[in-house]
């Protein structure tokens, strides 16, 4: 009987806890100068417990390093490829066999669970680039998946920005979806409902936040202090609950009110505007969090939290879009290199998350303004350089926004030399440039060295001799500057 007794409490306590850990996954996207390299970010996901993994393509690098790890992971299709996999059973047929089928033959072993079929496709600003093709695409796909017996195994789904509903009194009840989106919209549902996928949304309260969406950071933050919305009966005492109570109203009033929701991307980003800082990104997700594992759920579905959650995001890009504003290339709970920012709770406690191990960086080198020349010019060109150098942490609320000129421009010029492998001559700027040893980092203001990735490593190979003549001349050039 204790025995029997034992092994329940066992089987109830192992379960439970596979589905805390299980319930939180992250997003790893790639649009980096210098990524860190797969196995390295695998490692980490396992170091880290990391049990799910949602990707932006079907890269065979990121998916070779994930096989026979068995994190959960959803492969995710461009909105570029939308208009010919509408228009082709054939592409699409390739399409999974290529980047599905092949993982699950000969011992691929890799998990592949959902198919995200664009990325935000419906966004109100893409207009009607990408809408009319995704439901000829994700039909297609899903015959494709049939055909490969594959449909048990893998669900097609369509990640949505939560630009797809509205409530225009600002109310959840009375959410509804866009009204140039509801056809659609009832078209994805049914299909998603026959195939019993869920709806995968990205919520973002940093966005709401920053968009002057009507909301106080601490509404944002889950503060119990937050002045809350009330709805008739129901009290919103966040912005996520809002957002998603939000959507629970546009799916009733749609006819499915018992879909099962995924968040699809949720996050804070740490730099490159105001609020966001480290400090309030660990707010941000220990609360959100707690807020899952308390199980509370929201007020129109309570005890019924999301069934899965993708942070994102795992890793900083330098590459990624900055039309939204200077954040979007920090996203990362972990540094670009991997290093994590601040205390989070992946289903063991808050605790500071552990870093990669054992990064290979190019060499200890930085490129600086050189301020014995005539530097009247060099705002200009500094200026002209962020359009290609990452200059976000700049931006007013940015980690180097109050750098004293011209360590800005120092540190201009290095992003750019690191972008470019360290090159000699990435560090030229008409003279101005300097390539030094010290490390220019003032306070919280890092000035990177990029990371070794196997482009820069031939490069460097067949560099070695450049090497030992410019820190030859490097030495020299400080030597001058003491005299
Ligand atoms: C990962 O899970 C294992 C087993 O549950 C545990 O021993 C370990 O501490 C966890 N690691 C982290 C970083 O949470
Ligand atoms: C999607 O593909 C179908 C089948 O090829 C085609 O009839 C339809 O015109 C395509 N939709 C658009 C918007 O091009
Ligand atoms: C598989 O996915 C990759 C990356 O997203 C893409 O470039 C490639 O075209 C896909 N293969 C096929 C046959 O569509
Ligand atoms: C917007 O803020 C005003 C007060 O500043 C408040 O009365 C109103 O309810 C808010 N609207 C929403 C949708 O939260
Ligand atoms: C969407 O369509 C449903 C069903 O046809 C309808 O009841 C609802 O009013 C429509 N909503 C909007 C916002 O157009
Ligand atoms: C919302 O309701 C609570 C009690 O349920 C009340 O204390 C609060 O003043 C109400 N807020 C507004 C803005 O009406
Ligand atoms: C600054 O730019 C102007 C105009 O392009 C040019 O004539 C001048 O020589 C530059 N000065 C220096 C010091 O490079
Ligand atoms: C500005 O610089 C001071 C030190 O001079 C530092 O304490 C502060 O955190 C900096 N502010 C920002 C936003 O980086
Ligand atoms: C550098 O900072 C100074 C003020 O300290 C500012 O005038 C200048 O525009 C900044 N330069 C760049 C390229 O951001
Ligand atoms: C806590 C915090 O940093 N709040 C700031 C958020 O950003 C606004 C400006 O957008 C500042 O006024 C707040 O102080």
């Amino acid at each position: 009987m204790l025995v029997k007794l034992c092994l329940v409490w066992i089987l109830l306590a192992v379960f439970s806890s596979a589905l805390q850990i299980r319930a939180i996954g992250v997003n790893w996207g790639t649009s980096a100068s210098h990524p860190l390299p797969p196995t390295k970010v695998v490692e980490l996901l396992k170091s880290n417990n990391i049990s799910k993994v949602r990707l932006f393509d079907a890269d065979p690098l990121v998916l070779r390093a994930l096989s026979g790890s068995r994190i959960g992971v959803t492969i995710g299709i461009p909105n570029l490829m939308l208009k010919s996999l509408n228009s082709s059973k054939k592409v699409a047929q390739s399409w999974v066999h290529d980047n599905v089928t092949r993982y699950f033959t000969n011992g691929g072993g890799i998990q592949i669970e959902y198919i995200a079929v664009g990325d935000e496709p419906f966004l109100q600003s893409y207009g009607q680039e990408f809408q009319p093709f995704v439901l000829g695409a994700v039909t297609n796909i899903q015959v494709a998946l049939v055909e490969a017996k594959l449909v048990d195994q893998v669900k097609v789904v369509v990640p949505c920005n939560s630009d797809a509903y509205q409530s225009e009194s600002g109310l959840p009840s009375k959410g509804h979806f866009r009204p140039d989106l509801n056809q659609t919209m009832i078209q994805l549902l049914t299909f998603l409902s026959k195939q019993h996928s869920p709806f995968f949304v990205n919520i973002q309260p940093f966005l709401s936040l920053h968009q002057n969406k009507n909301i106080s950071l601490d509404f944002a933050l889950f503060k119990a202090t937050a002045h809350p919305l009330n709805d008739s009966h129901k009290t919103y005492k966040n912005s996520f609950d809002t957002s998603f109570d939000t959507l629970v109203a546009a799916l009733s009033q749609v006819g499915f009110p018992d879909m099962d929701i995924v968040i699809g991307q949720i996050g804070w980003p740490t730099d490159g505007a105001m609020n966001a800082t480290s400090a309030i990104a660990q707010t941000f997700m220990e609360s959100l969090v707690s807020h899952f594992q308390s199980k509370v759920g929201t007020p129109l579905r309570p005890r019924k939290p999301p069934m899965e959650t993708y942070i994102f995001s795992l890793l900083d890009e330098d590459q990624r879009s900055i039309t939204n504003g200077n954040f979007e290339r920090h996203w990362g709970v972990f540094t670009f290199d991997g290093q994590a920012k601040y205390h989070m709770d992946l289903g063991q406690g808050s605790r500071i998350p552990v870093n990669a191990q054992e990064v290979e960086y190019l060499s200890a080198r930085w490129c600086v303004v050189n301020n014995n020349k005539d530097m009247s010019n060099v705002t200009a060109i500094a200026q002209d350089t962020c359009s290609v150098a990452d200059c976000t942490a700049l931006s007013p609320g940015g980690s180097c926004f109050n750098i004293s000129w011209p360590g800005n421009v120092s540190y201009i010029f290095n992003s750019y030399y690191q972008q470019h492998d360290q090159k000699s001559d990435s560090c030229d700027f008409g003279g101005l440039g300097l390539i030094t040893t010290v490390d220019p980092s003032v306070d919280n203001c890092r000035f990177a060295v990029e990371l070794h990735t196997s482009v820069s490593a031939s490069w460097s190979r067949s560099m070695l001799v450049w090497t030992f003549l410019t820190t030859l001349s490097i030495s020299m050039s400080f030597l001058g500057f003491r005299h």
